[in-house]
């Protein structure tokens, strides 16, 4: 049977995310892969988890193998009130929580219960590719603001929404990651939250904060979420348990105003009915035997080391001309080539050098900066980071000669 023709004009509109695609490498022999940015396997909790496993099948088995609610278990949403409100200083009620497979679900849900075809959707330039690939199937129209070292340059984004507002519009959601950004690193400054916010009010927006990275920095103040800021409920605020437990367990936390929360549960039924309870369980635990709070600096040394280390060789190798970010936190750093090169052109070269990368213009929704890369420290080893950038240095002086 021919399946082409079958398949609905959404199917049709379907891309493989960049992402998905580059991971295959990272399992291929010899490539050193700085592509995917995955936690580093030293990183994952194993013994508390194991810990917390056998307990609970040992006292609440009954419970957390069988289906729990959409909106997720009562006492981990519980537990996540108290830790937003002891780590962030965001008070949120039980019901202003959903529990998601991932931030990434979350990120679909929001397209689903917000976005209608051409509805205009601020980004950041670049942006995390997952948004893309969650946004598809409704078609947005992209409001892509620069940044620089400081994050989103929001005043830049004040010109735009007035110039959309001459229009008689005004888009639907400011899509960010103000911290320790994917994929650029950078880090939204305190007067720029302070002025994202001012503007969501003044033109009467819902701004996303996407955070799955707040909980890695290595350097610099803490600062604090948009959602702490926020008087209004503007804000809907992303969770994620993927960098601070393990990515497996696909478990994640929307905040949001109850009624954003209730039509994101209508939509979530259709999709998996509920998210994995037996995860919900473990992470409750988690955070209430105050593991959270006593692994976290061990993952934050690990990255550190990881991150200083990426800097100091790519300092020794790479070519003059060629610049990068000097993140804080996070996972990943973004390179800028001179202008003219093109580094998806030069991926061929990398790869046959058994190094790769993802190339820059996959976080533009037009595929634009095509001298961009990124780069991931926090999953190679030691070994593969020394060796890696080497080879890297070498495959952008062939190119450029
Ligand atoms: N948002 C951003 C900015 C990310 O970088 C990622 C994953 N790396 C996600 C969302 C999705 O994460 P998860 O679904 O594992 O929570
Ligand atoms: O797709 C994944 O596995 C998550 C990775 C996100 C990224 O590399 O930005």
């Amino acid at each position: 049977m021919q399946y082409d023709d079958e398949f609905s004009d959404l199917a049709k509109r379907l891309k493989a995310s960049e992402i998905r695609e580059l991971l295959k490498l990272t399992q291929m022999p010899d490539i050193i892969s700085f592509a995917g940015g995955l936690p580093n396997p030293l990183s994952f909790p194993v013994e508390d988890i194991k810990e917390i496993m056998n307990s609970l099948l040992d006292n609440e088995g009954a419970k957390i193998l069988q289906y729990g609610s959409t909106e997720g278990v009562i006492s981990f949403r519980d537990a996540l009130v108290d830790m937003m409100k002891n780590r962030y200083n965001v008070s949120a009620k039980r019901d202003e929580i959903l529990i998601t497979a991932g931030s990434q679900e979350a990120l679909y849900l929001l397209a689903k219960i917000f976005v209608n075809p051409g509805d205009k959707v601020v980004i950041e330039a670049p942006t995390y590719i997952g948004v893309l690939t969650a946004f598809q199937s409704y078609s947005p129209s992209y409001v892509p603001i620069e940044m620089d070292d400081e994050g989103m340059n929001t005043q830049i984004l004040e010109d735009k929404l007035k110039e959309i507002k001459k229009e008689g519009k005004k888009p639907k959601l400011i899509y960010t990651i103000p911290s320790f950004q994917n994929p650029a690193g950078v880090t939204m400054n305190l007067e720029r939250r302070k002025h994202l916010l001012e503007l969501s009010e003044e033109y009467d927006i819902l701004v996303v904060e996407d955070d799955p990275y707040g909980e890695l920095r290595y350097s610099g103040e803490r600062l604090p979420l948009l959602k702490s800021l926020d008087k209004d409920h503007r804000v809907i605020y992303l969770g994620t348990f993927s960098k601070v437990l393990s990515p497996g367990f696909r478990l994640a936390h929307m905040i949001a105003h109850e009624d954003i929360i209730r039509k994101a549960v209508l939509a979530k039924q259709g999709i998996d009915l509920c998210t994995n309870t037996v995860g919900q369980y473990v992470a409750r635990d988690y955070i209430n035997k105050g593991y959270l709070d006593k692994h976290m600096p061990k993952v934050i040394e690990l990255y550190k080391g990881k991150r200083d280390l990426m800097l100091d060789m790519m300092e020794d190798y790479f070519p003059d001309g060629v610049k990068w970010t000097k993140p804080d936190g996070g996972m990943f750093l973004w390179v800028r080539l001179p202008d003219g090169m093109d580094a998806e052109a030069m991926f061929k070269r990398a790869i046959e050098n058994k190094v790769a990368y993802v190339i820059g213009s996959a976080f533009y929704p037009n595929r634009d900066h095509k001298n961009t890369f990124r780069l991931n420290f926090t999953y190679p080893t030691d070994e593969q980071i020394k060796e890696g950038i080497k080879r890297l240095g070498k495959v952008i002086k062939e190119e450029m000669s």
